[in-house]
């Protein structure tokens, strides 16, 4: 390895650290994602997963895509005068050191437009959006209802 090449190496790797501070890197850890199989005839979705902070700060889930649905929202399940209504959370606060599992009757992403119906077995990608944080991949798994 040549000098110069060594010096641009360094400087390569001092600049991605800094980048990587700029994010706030706050440390999660994701698990059990999966979605329904699609019911015949319907074109929306539900996804649901258990999402840990283990950090000392909260984290802000403020939104979710995927490439099997037009769009995805994080909702949430409100009893409203005996009726169950779903109700779309604009950003969820998973508190420092807390753990949130979305769940049928509870949190969960809701997924609109679904393109294909959706088979168990079958995996796909979502993509999740937090406040100042980089996007999160994640693997959901779909199950039979
Ligand atoms: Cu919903």
């Amino acid at each position: 390895m040549n000098r110069l090449f060594k010096i641009m190496l360094t400087i390569a790797m001092v600049s991605t650290s800094f980048f990587n501070t700029a994010q706030a890197n706050t440390e999660f850890t994701i698990s059990d994602v999966w979605a329904k199989q699609s019911i015949p005839g319907a074109e929306n979705g539900a996804a649901y997963f258990t999402i840990t902070n283990k950090s000392s700060e909260s984290l802000y889930l403020v939104g979710a895509n995927t490439e099997v649905a037009r769009a995805v929202e994080v909702h949430e399940h409100i009893h409203e005068q005996d009726v169950m209504r779903m109700r779309r959370v604009g950003e969820l606060e998973i508190e420092a050191n807390k753990t949130i599992t979305f769940a049928p009757g509870g949190l969960h992403l809701m997924m609109f437009g679904i393109k294909e119906p959706l088979t168990p077995g079958q995996t796909f990608e979502i993509q999740l959006l937090f406040k100042g944080e980089e996007t999160k991949s994640i693997l959901a798994e779909v199950r039979p209802i």
